[in-house]
């Protein structure tokens, strides 16, 4: 089986690919995107993924976009010698509720700081007409931006997202309470795990470990995604903002 992932290090959507390929020992060609010059808004790479962000997964010639699409993907191409997918029906459909539920609240919320802390200076130093265009140019993330805009998301945003954040802890914190950890779904790692993860890691990455100081259950979930064997792999140096970006501020 061949697989070339486009991806960027220090992109949260790529690192869940790059965890499962690497559980899954899978080896992949890596193509890596620098996303501040935009080589994911080149002609070529849109005719991959019109959506013109990064994952897109191209496996024998089958192009395959979106993180959580192209992890269930894997999941079912090969399913050893690590699945992340439970055997029973009602599970899977509680871990597809996880992932709905992360793709919607921390995977979404977790741009607005890292945006304003990592990436403001560059878009602080542009034009408003070249921000204009730059936001344009964008497919997927054209209204984001323009909420953004050159000066960042104000501090009202700013706790909105911190507090989708929170939120996801604590259903994080019910989920593991109720299957009895210390994964998300009980004794084995699930896509959901591999799915929050990323947030998660950015999370700390910003200081925002704060956040889960007093949840002993996010703090022995974190403990065991770093123990697991992919983790390393997929966070080869330069995959942490703090680690590409020295200027980076902390929020805790
Ligand atoms: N739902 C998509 C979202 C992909 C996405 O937002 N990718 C970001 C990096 S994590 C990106 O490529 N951003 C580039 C841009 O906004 O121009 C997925 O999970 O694959």
């Amino acid at each position: 089986m061949a697989f070339v992932l486009y991806n960027a290090p220090q992109s949260t959507c790529s690192q869940r690919v790059r965890f499962v390929l690497n559980a899954k020992k899978l080896p992949f060609e890596e193509v890596k995107l620098d996303l501040l010059a935009g080589d994911q808004l080149k002609p070529d790479y849109l005719a991959l993924n019109p959506n013109g962000v990064v994952p897109t997964l191209v496996h024998d010639g089958a192009v395959v976009i979106d993180s959580s699409v192209i992890v269930e993907y894997l999941d079912e191409v090969s399913p050893g010698p690590e699945s992340f997918t439970p055997k029973e029906p009602a599970e899977r459909a509680a871990m597809r509720a996880l992932m709905r539920f992360i793709d919607e609240m921390p995977a979404a919320a977790v741009r607005v700081p890292t945006f304003n802390l990592a990436f403001l200076p560059r878009f602080a130093a542009m034009s408003e007409e070249e921000f204009a265009s730059f936001a344009e140019s964008k497919p997927l993330r054209k209204e984001f931006m323009l909420a953004m805009g050159r000066k960042g998301f104000s501090e009202k945003e700013m706790s909105t997202a911190l507090d989708r954040l929170a939120r996801t802890l604590v259903r994080m914190e019910s989920a593991i309470g109720a299957s009895g950890g210390p994964w998300l779904q009980g004794a084995r790692p699930t896509l959901a795990d591999v799915a929050v993860m990323p947030a998660i890691v950015r999370m700390a990455d910003l200081g925002l470990d704060t956040m889960w100081k007093e949840k002993p259950s996010i703090a022995r979930w974190f403990d065991a995604i770093r123990a697991h064997p992919a983790f390393k792999p997929t966070y080869y140096f330069g995959s942490l903002l703090s680690e590409r970006f020295p200027h980076l501020k902390k929020l805790g």
